[in-house]
């Protein structure tokens, strides 16, 4: 069968976008997925809907700004109260590798506030275990030779992003250093040791942070909870 993964997101992105309620405080995604969901949304806020967005990247402002979706900035909430964002892969267990689009610093800020945190995806996306994306890891460029050989040391192989000809920056002006790992048995174990990398910034795992992922297949979607979370 030849799966359509642009119509799955178009079909988990119109899914998700029917769990936002009138006057909340709305993540914005970032990536193809997550596009469609601001597509979505963009319609809705035509169509009536009030609310304020925050988006998790500057290319996912900039492209609400020009569908006028109403824009509130973090720092005048304390929390969010539902973000609809993509991710590179996912398990059953609702873990995630994300930051294929370099976006994932500023997504995993955006996810901790968040309290219904819906990841939408092609069915291509779903896997028994994390690894098989390299993993992606903001450093700052000050430290991106230490940051190297910190992966190392934890069996990871790294290669600093290229983007015409220069290294890939992110938003934070950081280097994404995308490191294999091979097939990632413990990934809140290996989450821990990252996080306590001097220099490196954030990591695209996300762990226990998602509530709920929609996943688009074939003709139509399959929800996955966080065990537990059913709303
Ligand atoms: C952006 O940095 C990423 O975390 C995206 O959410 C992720 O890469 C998924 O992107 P696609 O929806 O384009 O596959």
């Amino acid at each position: 069968m030849i799966i359509n993964a642009e119509n799955e997101k178009k079909l988990a992105a119109k899914e998700a976008v029917k769990l936002i309620r009138q006057g909340q405080v709305v993540g914005l995604g970032t990536g193809s997925t997550a596009y469609f969901a601001i597509l979505e949304i963009a319609d809705m806020v035509r169509n009536g809907l009030q609310i304020k967005a925050i988006p998790t990247s500057v290319r996912s402002r900039e492209l609400a700004g020009k569908l006028n979706i109403p824009l509130i900035d973090i720092h005048a909430v304390d929390s969010i109260d539902i973000t609809i964002d993509g991710a590179d892969e996912f398990t059953r267990e609702l873990n995630l590798i994300k930051g294929g689009g370099g976006a994932l610093l500023r997504e995993k800020v955006v996810a901790a506030m968040t309290r219904e945190q819906v990841i939408i995806a092609d069915s291509a996306k779903k896997v028994d275990k994390l690894g098989k994306f390299h993993l992606p890891v903001e450093v700052i460029p000050f430290a991106a030779s230490y940051v190297m050989n910190r992966l190392k040391d934890l069996n990871g192989v790294g290669t600093i992003r290229q983007k015409d000809g220069s290294s890939f920056l992110t938003d934070q002006g950081n280097f994404i250093i995308d490191t294999d790992f091979g097939i990632i048995d413990e990934p809140a174990k290996l989450a821990e040791k990252l996080d306590a990398v001097v220099g490196l910034v954030e990591h695209g795992l996300f762990i226990n942070l998602a509530h709920k992922v929609i996943m688009g297949q074939d003709n139509k979607t399959v929800i996955f909870n966080k065990p537990g979370y059913n709303t």
